[in-house]
């Protein structure tokens, strides 16, 4: 047996890559939709974060003391700010310590942030001048260095100043928000600020996967359409080959429901084959 047309196959398997590939992309985006885009509130211990995170949400989720080093373990919230939803991360203030439990805090806070899409990177405007936010930003660098990130510095306890910090702008390259959490002053800034991050067109017209289910299957189908075309580089049999296409239906069948592979298969064969 022997397909027919090659030319015709390849670019058959060429579009449904693509069109999977960009399904499978999607899925981030769907997982977006349902969870909401994250956003870690990180900095140093009693900056405020906490204090930020029960202001957004308008709740005392997250404990607030003066003690540093209260929040251990990371809390997290949505909210649906003009239909789109965020989803806030509260994480244990960055430091080195001695305390075993608070460490653990810590090394979660690095996981929370290499997930997060948006950093709000929180300092205390009574204790920090430009040059030591720019030590600390220089400390986490390998944390917020990442062109997949946006990074907003949230300057907190304006309440304290006589006057906001003039300049700033100029010499951080980097957005800046002053606010005072807990007289929730300047908190519609930040969440202009992230509406305006977010594309909601890339939301609308296609078609999103999130249902991580749909996504295995997805991914499995795509492997077998690459071991489908690795089998007609390599000049493999093409009844072994019409294991693969079997895979990928299979695979495929298990979104829709719908295939039954043997018509399929008939059918691919009756266009593409010819003779046993
Ligand atoms: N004056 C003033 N105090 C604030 C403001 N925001 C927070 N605080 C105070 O700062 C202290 C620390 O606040 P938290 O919100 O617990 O700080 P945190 O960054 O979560 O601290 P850790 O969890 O220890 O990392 C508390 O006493 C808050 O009341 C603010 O805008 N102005
Ligand atoms: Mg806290």
């Amino acid at each position: 047996m022997e397909f027919a047309d090659r030319k015709k196959i390849n670019t058959l398997l060429e579009n449904l890559k693509k069109e999977i590939g960009s399904l499978l992309v999607s899925f981030s985006v769907g997982n977006v939709l349902k969870h909401g885009i994250p956003v870690a509130i990180i900095g140093k211990p009693n900056v405020g974060k906490s204090t930020l995170l029960n202001t957004i949400l308008q709740e005392e989720k997250a404990i607030v003391s003066e003690i540093p080093g209260t929040t251990r373990d990371s809390i997290e919230d949505t909210i649906v700010l003009d239909g789109v939803a965020f989803r806030f991360i509260d994480t244990a203030g960055l430091r080195t310590s001695e305390d075993e439990i608070e460490n653990i805090g810590i090394e979660r806070t690095m996981e929370k942030i290499k997930l997060a899409k948006i950093i709000l990177f929180v300092f205390d405007v009574t204790l920090c001048d430009i040059n030591r936010v720019k030590e600390i930003l220089e400390e986490h660098k390998a944390l917020i260095e990442d062109p997949e990130k946006r990074v907003i510095l949230i300057g907190n306890k304006i309440d304290q100043l006589v006057k906001t910090p003039n300049g700033f702008k100029d010499l951080v390259e980097m957005e800046t928000i002053f606010i005072s959490a807990k007289r929730k002053e300047n908190i519609t800034m930040i969440s202009d600020s992230l509406l305006k991050s977010v594309n909601t067109e890339q939301f609308s017209d296609n078609t999103i996967v999130s249902n991580a289910r749909h996504y295995e299957a997805l991914s499995n189908a795509l492997k077998s359409i690459e071991d489908i075309e690795e089998g007609f580089t390599k000049n493999i049999p093409a009844d072994l080959i019409a294991i693969d296409i079997h895979k990928a239906l299979h695979h495929l069948g298990e979104i829709t429901g719908e295939v039954t592979t043997d018509e399929i298969l008939g059918n691919i064969f009756g266009k593409f084959c010819i003779g046993k």
